[in-house]
């Protein structure tokens, strides 16, 4: 008998007999696979620390300049800056003039498309991933988004890809 979750199959069940004996025709067992060398089996499973510097380094840098322009897709990240009450410098990337495509963006946004963001060095591009980004970096107290893992977040990411999917529109695109 063969146990699958609750349910119970008789290995002589004539098609899951014959299934069976075919892999093992087909798929001779690689004896290889259980021949694991001493050396290997001898060697001590490792942790490192993870160094406290490199948490103590990480974002966010609190040095926000935020990169858009006058449309839909420009705003959305604008409206979190402005509810999370952000202190940000603000540049206007004119797509009427195709800046976005200036070799000086595209290191900050390789789509060149605006908007993007910059954290110190770091750059973050989509605004789905800028909001996020601010998200989880600036609202430590949840003032206007959710635990990670809770129902509430799910449903939040829900409506962040389903826009991010098509329903924020821009001539542009
Ligand atoms: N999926 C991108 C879309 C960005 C996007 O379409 N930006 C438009 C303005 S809303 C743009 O930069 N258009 C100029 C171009 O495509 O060159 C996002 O959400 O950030």
């Amino acid at each position: 008998m063969l146990m699958l979750g609750r349910r119970c199959l008789s290995l002589n069940h004539p098609g899951l007999a014959w299934s069976v004996e075919r892999q093992a025709i087909r798929r001779p067992v690689n004896r290889n696979l259980f021949n694991v060398q001493p050396s290997i089996q001898r060697r001590p499973l490792r942790l490192e620390p993870i160094k406290a510097v490199k948490m103590a380094s990480g974002p966010p840098y609190h040095a926000l300049t935020y990169y858009t322009f006058y449309t839909p897709n420009g705003l959305k990240p604008a409206i979190v800056l402005e509810e999370l009450g952000l202190d940000y410098k603000c540049e206007l990337v004119d797509i009427t003039k195709n800046v976005q495509k200036e070799d000086w963006y595209l290191k900050i946004n390789p789509n060149g498309r605006i908007p993007a963001l910059k954290d110190g060095d770091l750059r973050v591009f989509e605004s789905g991933a800028i909001m996020l980004y601010l998200t989880d970096k600036y609202d430590p107290d949840k003032k206007i988004s959710y635990p990670y893992g809770t129902p509430d977040y799910y449903e939040m990411m829900s409506w962040l890809m389903f826009q991010m999917g098509g329903a924020a529109c821009c001539p542009q695109n």
